[in-house]
């Protein structure tokens, strides 16, 4: 294995969906081949929108659950809680003292956020790209595979290794973002014009990996179509677009291939489809999912965890002697 380090997190702040799938996890296993892989629950990041307790302990044992479903293999990759290694946040504070307002200001996420979460725009929402910077400089690593959403934060991280770098001398990897071609962004089924979204106030909004069947053909259903009658792409067709990405993902064609099996069919047969062939996807998935007790599942975060710890108390040392704390 290349010691090439690769990092990703997913947040537990409500259940997975189609487009964290298709957009971030579906490259994971491939790249795990390739790379030193770690991959965490971004818990602390959960926080910036008000979660319930209960809830968040659920969904990030449910997330850990979700990854082992999906395939990561514990004994090949370090799979971890972020808030479990508290060099985290240890490590942004100090890139808080280098970030500078302007940079965090023009941050996509934070101003969708804001306006979704008017009445709770805490100060974790706007500095949560310098948490992420922490996350990912911290190890070292050299990938990052996220979805489109997430690449203006890993840009952000880049900028503070150079300058850290600069000043303090040579001590962070500069890491690339990992982008696919394809289904890199995922939209609302509800609104075709914004990013699928856990945290989207209607639950249309996304298909998680836990809905089941029923609920599934309900969404599909349900989910906005453009004007006209045929089923294809276009710069005009933004809902069939986005429906056809997610058809030809999960079928691993292309959206032409995916086009052509709808030729001279309606948009009630493309979505009676699409629902089919999403639920043969998510049904495995949900098996394996229910098959892991909670046991086994903490016993791997808890490896993942003195793993990760190793790494990033070594990183710490390192980082606070250049900066001159004691
Ligand atoms: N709609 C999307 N299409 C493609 N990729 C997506 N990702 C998220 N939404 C889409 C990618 O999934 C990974 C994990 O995302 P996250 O949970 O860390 O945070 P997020 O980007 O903020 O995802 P959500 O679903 O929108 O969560 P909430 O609503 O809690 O903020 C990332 O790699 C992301 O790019």
């Amino acid at each position: 294995m290349s010691t090439s380090r690769l990092f990703s997190g997913i947040q537990p702040s409500g259940i997975i969906h189609l487009g964290n799938y298709l957009g971030a996890i579906k490259q994971w296993l491939e790249l795990t081949k390739k790379y030193d892989s770690i991959f965490c629950i971004v818990d602390l990041h959960a926080l910036t929108v008000r979660q319930k307790s209960a809830e968040l302990r659920k969904n990030t044992i449910e997330l850990a659950k979700i990854y082992l479903a999906l395939g990561l293999d514990p004994q090949k990759s370090t799979i971890f809680i972020q808030s479990q290694v508290s060099e985290h946040t240890e490590l942004a504070w100090i890139l808080n003292t280098l970030a500078k307002l302007p940079e965090l200001e023009r941050m996509t996420q934070f101003k969708d956020k804001s306006i979704a979460h008017k009445e709770n725009i805490n100060a974790g929402l706007f500095t949560y790209p310098v948490l992420m910077a922490a996350d990912i400089l911290l190890y070292d690593t050299a990938a990052v595979p996220v979805g489109e959403d997430q690449k203006q934060h890993v840009e952000l991280a880049r900028t503070l290794a150079r300058r850290f770098n600069e000043y303090f001398g040579e001590t962070f990897v500069i890491p690339e973002s990992l982008i696919q071609k394809q289904g890199a962004r995922i939209m609302g089924l509800d609104d075709p014009l914004k990013k699928m979204s856990k945290s989207a106030v209607s639950s249309f909004n996304f298909i998680a990996l836990t809905d089941d069947a029923k609920t599934v053909e309900k969404k599909i259903a349900r989910a906005v179509t453009d004007s006209g009658r045929e089923v294809v792409s276009g710069s005009d067709k933004p809902a069939l677009t986005n429906l056809l990405t997610i058809h030809s993902l999960l079928k691993n064609q292309t959206i032409a291939q995916s086009e052509k099996e709808f030729v001279g069919q309606g948009y009630a047969d493309f979505k009676k489809a699409l629902s089919l062939e999403i639920n043969k996807f998510l049904q495995p998935i949900q098996k394996k999912i229910s098959a892991t007790d909670d046991k086994t599942v903490l016993k791997i975060l808890f490896d993942g965890q003195s793993r990760a710890k190793k790494l990033a108390e070594k990183k710490m040392k390192e980082v606070k002697e250049k900066v001159g704390l004691i």
